[in-house]
């Protein structure tokens, strides 16, 4: 069995055998697509056998017959669609595999350029050029057919040329983890960060800039500073994936290609999904610890306020670290108790959600802050606009019934939390899911549909709270995984959904809450009751978590961080060496 890749989601190979069906699932292969009539030779398996064993092995089968040198318009369009429908990876087959490869060529011709895609099957072993009047007729047709349809690429770009052994997008906490975990192991790897920024931040930091207990200055770097050694840093943002091609491509149109790549973004913050809330940023009281520049107007807003009402907002979920918005409010209302003037400020807290944290067992200790500050909870009470000189906002109610109503509330200080989402590149693009995030499997974190793709942190599908605690996990599954990947072995790192969140309950205390996929309570420490406020979890929060964040996480050390490795599994794929060598743990 010769298989030859063309992308990660679809092998061709010459005539495959019964036998072969059962050795193509266990290489991961979902879905089998025959090209070749019935009959054609002596001694070729049916249509009616092949079927039979690739249902008996758990794989979709589809059988489009190809006339050698006579692919139809009907035929390309069925092979098109299955690829659209099917689950991958797919492996196809004809006698030689050409047949395969041309209707895959034909398939691709609206979204790719002819070049891209003459190189691809060029490298999977497959001289098409004779194909490409065909290729860039069949692209000429279907734009002339569909006009809005699909745009041929983000950019029309011309390739570099190079393909790096692994990209990288995104240069902040999972970005630049992922790097120093996969260096840890093999050093001397060619990885590339594609990154915009010239800085770095620690965002869990500005909760506590919010508070008045660090400096701004103390939760940014130079992004410089943070890319590992031999890393090369892409300083631009990318615009867009061509994953058939294994190439992204940025915004100026250069594109990059990779063996393996790890999508990092973070998310949107959405701050015109709240009407007028851009406009007064910043100043007549409307402030949010989101926000590097903005944290320190929290802290002077709550310094400054003596008497009147504070609002503290909470968009619906998804959001990174789901505890910031109250810990914001928790903070304020400790510095307002201690200096008398609590009784004077009407606080309320108005969250879209339906309860004060999404895992019951901390529920408890939050409600007594919530008593003893005198707080209203508002629940269903979602933020839609803001007139930030007349100091008004405006709130979506969602009643019992599900109907819903606008409530107008005045306010002295607002602190809000804007609604999150995927980053429009990525829900864009081929690799999100429906609700925009890149769609990777919870336990690997590689593409569903991808294989040589991963992604962690923000921008990933996985159901665990978006934190960099939840990153801290995650980096060394993926650098497990992508080596594995480029190895050409399946990935055999996994995740249990580990995120946490410290809320900060009072000033020297947290509720420290730890948990994984399914709200499942994960303490680090026997000895330190999340469920209770504590101080010993502030003094985590306070003194050792920036330098962990810093010099563990970031370089590479992965302190209570070492992830589960599931035996290793050999294959038979032919890209595979025989069995390789168990990979070396991080330091
Ligand atoms: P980020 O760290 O946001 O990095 C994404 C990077 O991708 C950025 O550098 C960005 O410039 C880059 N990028 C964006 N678009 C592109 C593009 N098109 N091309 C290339 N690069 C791009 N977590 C905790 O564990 N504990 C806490 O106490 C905590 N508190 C928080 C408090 C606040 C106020 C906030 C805002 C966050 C908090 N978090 C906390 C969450 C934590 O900071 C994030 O979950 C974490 O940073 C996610 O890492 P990431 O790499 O996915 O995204
Ligand atoms: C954590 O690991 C982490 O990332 C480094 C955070 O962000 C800074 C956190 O806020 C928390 C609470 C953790 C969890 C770490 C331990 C040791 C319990």
């Amino acid at each position: 069995m010769e298989v030859r890749r063309i992308s990660p989601f679809i092998s061709v190979s010459p005539q495959l055998q019964v036998s072969d069906i059962g050795i193509a699932a266990s290489q991961g292969f979902k879905t089998i697509i025959n090209n070749r009539p019935d009959g054609e030779e002596d001694g070729q398996p049916t249509s009616d056998e092949l079927k039979a064993a690739a249902e008996a092995n758990g794989l979709n089968y589809i059988h489009i017959p190809v006339i050698p040198g006579k692919v139809t318009d009907k035929e390309v369009e069925a092979f098109s669609k299955a690829l659209d429908n099917v689950k991958g990876p797919v492996l196809a087959f004809c006698r030689t595999g050409t047949r395969s490869s041309t209707l895959w060529a034909l398939s691709v011709a609206p979204r790719l350029d002819a070049d891209a895609i003459l190189r691809t099957t060029a490298e999977a072993g497959y001289d098409l050029s004779a194909l490409r009047p065909k290729i860039e007729a069949r692209a000429a047709m279907m734009a002339a057919n569909a006009p809005a349809a699909k745009k041929k690429d983000a950019s029309g770009g011309a390739p570099s040329g190079k393909r790096h052994q692994v990209v990288i997008i995104g240069g902040g906490a999972g970005g630049i983890s992922v790097a120093s975990s996969m260096l840890r192991r093999q050093p001397g790897l060619d990885i590339v960060i594609v990154e915009p920024r010239d800085k770095h931040y620690y965002q869990p930091g500005w909760t506590l800039v919010g508070g008045g207990v660090f400096d701004r200055a103390d939760t940014e770097k130079p992004m410089s500073s943070v890319i590992p050694d031999g890393v090369q840093w892409v300083r631009a943002a990318a615009a867009a994936f061509s994953p058939e091609t294994n190439e992204v491509v940025l915004e100026d149109g250069e594109r990059l290609g990779y063996q393996v790549l790890v999508v990092a973004p973070g998310l949107k913050l959405n701050w015109e999904g709240v009407e007028g809330l851009k406009e007064t940023l910043g100043k007549n009281g409307v402030t949010s610890n989101y926000l590097f520049d903005l944290a320190p107007y929290t802290w002077e807003l709550v310094q400054n306020l003596r008497e009147g009402v504070a609002l503290f907002t909470q968009p619906p979920m998804p959001i990174k670290c789901a505890g910031a918005p109250q810990k914001a409010m928790y903070l304020a209302c400790d510095h307002w108790r201690r200096q008398g003037r609590l009784d004077h400020i009407e606080v309320a807290f108005h969250n879209a959600g339906g309860v004060l944290f999404g895992v019951p067992d901390y529920v408890p200790a939050l409600m007594r802050y919530v008593d003893r500050y005198g707080i209203n909870l508002r629940f269903n009470q979602n933020l839609k606009a803001i007139d930030g000189p007349a100091k008004k906002a405006w709130f979506t109610v969602t009643k019992e019934d599900g109907s819903t109503e606008t409530v107008e509330r005045s306010f002295d200080m607002i602190h809000v939390c804007p609604p999150q989402c995927a980053p429009d590149f990525i829900r864009e693009s081929p690799l999100a899911n429906e609700a925009g995030w890149v769609d990777v499997d919870p336990e690997t974190l590689q593409h569903v549909k991808f294989g040589n793709i991963f992604s962690l942190g923000d921008a990933g599908s996985t159901p665990n709270a978006k934190t960099a605690a939840a990153v801290r996990k995650q980096a060394p599954v993926v650098a497990v995984n992508v080596l594995e990947v480029l190895s050409g072995r399946p990935p055999r790192a996994v995740y249990d959904g580990y995120g946490s969140c410290p809320l900060t309950v009072e000033r020297g205390k947290i509720v420290l809450a730890e948990f994984g996929y399914g709200g499942k309570l994960l303490p680090t420490f026997p000895f330190l009751d999340g469920t209770k406020p504590s101080s010993l979890a502030w003094f985590l929060k306070e003194k050792m978590l920036p330098p962990i964040y810093w010099h563990a996480m970031l370089e590479g050390h992965e302190w209570l961080a070492g992830p589960t490795i599931l035996p290793h599994r050999p294959t038979t794929h032919e890209a595979a060496p025989a069995c390789g060598p168990d990979l070396p743990k991080a330091p």
